[in-house]
């Protein structure tokens, strides 16, 4: 290994020892810019790989809230604050009991690669909390969004840090939050925040974007296969956001989805979801105060697997959708062994990093997480615009600059691999493409 990569890695471990999810992305990253590194030893001068690894702020505050009991609770909040080289910090926030330092850590990291992939200004951050919104009331989620905003509108602007959803956070979260913010500050910042409902400064488009982009990201892959998405079977895990999104772009190229899943299973609906009506229930059962993916399977008659993930569902291409690492060494041979040709990463990190390797040494083309699913960052900055020009775009408009950002991505990274003799390998590609922008931005703006 290039022993200046081999070094950065080492001294990450070192100081965070307690970060698993951080460390396995940063050792993703790193691995994959070797070539890259060997060919440019002024970024070992500049100490910029020390620099890329260690996030330019990170905040955590207090979250005081009270419940319908009218009993206080506590959760913790946070805000990294990874990279802004190439603009505004940009990223979601995200409210799921599982979230600690390690996993925004590993966010904002993958998403300042992310940001600089879309081609549009906007540097990397994340946040969130360990709240979890299943089973609360929609006044309590409302009491704890403005509790969160009361703290978090220090840190943020729309030329400073623009938040936006994830896991956990959708219209709903955002508009409580936007509500605050300008409650306290008292002035008409709409650009402050992205996934807006459309009446205050939302995009047409945003909700169905990130969804959308992967499927325009995958048409781009199968082009180069000289394949297409029709009559193609897709195994989904998931039934949020993102899920939804690409579902129903599946549907609209004429493949089918025939899995979704959460916490508990997986849904086998072996007709497709495909129809208005089943599409619309997952956005239905998402706002539903007890969000369970069960109630696809009692209202359409399909078969519940409890307790399991949907990867042993034989099809053509996989497209996990739902959180970090749920997809092992165990379930990439599953994929393998089911002879799905590709593999598309709608959520961040799905995978382990052996699980990747695994994927691509036997065949499966891989479309990692950065590039994949980078369409719904991409809309929210396009947000940031018509927010700065208080003027809205069609969604036809906003659709075909997504369309063009998502082809981009994919171009670039290819172009990005083949000129470092790395073939059609998207992801170290995504990570080469992503990288030399933040570099070069980096090297400019002196020692920060
Ligand atoms: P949602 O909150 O809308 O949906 C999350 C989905 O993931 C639900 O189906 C949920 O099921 C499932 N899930 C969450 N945690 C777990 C877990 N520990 N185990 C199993 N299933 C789980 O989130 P999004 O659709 O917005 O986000 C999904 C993924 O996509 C995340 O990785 C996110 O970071 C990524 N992403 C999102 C973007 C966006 O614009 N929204 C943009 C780019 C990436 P259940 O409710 O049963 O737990
Ligand atoms: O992971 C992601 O890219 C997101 N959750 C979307 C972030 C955003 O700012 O729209």
């Amino acid at each position: 290994m290039n022993a200046y990569v081999a070094r950065v890695i080492e001294d990450t471990k070192k100081k965070n020892p307690d970060q698993p999810e951080f460390l396995q992305t940063v050792t993703e990253v790193l691995t994959s810019l070797e070539n890259v590194v060997d060919k440019h030893p002024e970024y070992e001068q500049a100490a910029l790989l020390e620099r890329l690894v260690e996030p330019e702020r990170q905040v955590m505050f207090r979250v005081a809230w009270t419940d319908d009991q009218g009993k206080p609770q506590v959760n913790r909040g946070y805000r990294i604050q990874f990279n802004g080289a190439l603009g505004p910090y940009k990223g979601g926030l995200r409210f799921h009991k599982s979230v600690n330092l390690s996993i925004l850590k590993f966010l904002g990291f993958e998403q300042t690669f992310k940001n600089s992939l879309t081609t549009l200004p906007i540097g990397g951050g994340k946040g969130g909390s360990d709240f979890d919104p299943h089973g609360k009331s929609d006044a309590e989620v409302m009491r704890f969004c403005q509790a969160f905003m009361t703290e978090l509108q220090r840190h943020i602007g729309p030329s400073t840090d623009v938040p936006a959803g994830d896991i956990g956070v959708g219209g709903r979260e955002i508009g409580y939050m936007f509500g605050q913010y300008r409650r306290v500050r008292d002035s008409w910042d709409n650009g402050v925040l992205t996934g807006k409902p459309l009446s205050y400064g939302g995009s047409l488009i945003r909700p169905e974007a990130t969804g959308y982009g992967v499927m325009y990201y995958a048409d781009e892959v199968l082009k180069h296969e000289k394949d297409t998405v029709k009559g193609k079977t897709f195994v989904l895990s998931g039934y949020g956001n993102v899920a939804w999104g690409a579902a129903k772009k599946i549907a609209q190229m004429g493949g089918k989805a025939v899995t979704i899943s959460g916490h508990n299973g997986y849904v086998y609906d072996p007709a497709g979801i495909t129809t208005e009506e089943k599409l619309n229930y997952l956005l239905e059962m998402r706002a539903s105060r007890n969000a369970d993916v069960k109630m696809y399977a009692d209202k359409f008659g399909c078969e519940f697997h409890e307790g399991e993930k949907p990867w042993s569902v034989k099809a053509d291409v996989a497209i996990p959708c739902a959180t970090q690492n749920e997809i092992t060494m165990e379930e990439a041979k599953e994929i393998v062994g089911n002879g799905t040709k590709y593999y598309f990463e709608g959520a961040n990190m799905p995978a382990t990093n052996e699980a990747i390797a695994y994927l691509q040494s036997n065949g499966v083309i891989v479309g990692p997480a950065k590039a994949v699913n980078a369409g719904g960052v991409a809309v929210s900055a396009l947000e940031m615009c018509q927010n700065s020009e208080r003027l809205s775009w069609t969604s036809e408009e906003v659709d075909q600059k997504l369309k063009n950002i998502m082809k981009s991505i994919h171009d670039n990274s290819a172009a990005c691999a083949e000129e470092y003799g790395l073939g059609y390998d998207l992801v170290k590609g995504a990570n080469i493409a992503g990288f030399l922008k933040v570099a070069d931005a980096m090297l400019s703006q002196g020692l920060f």
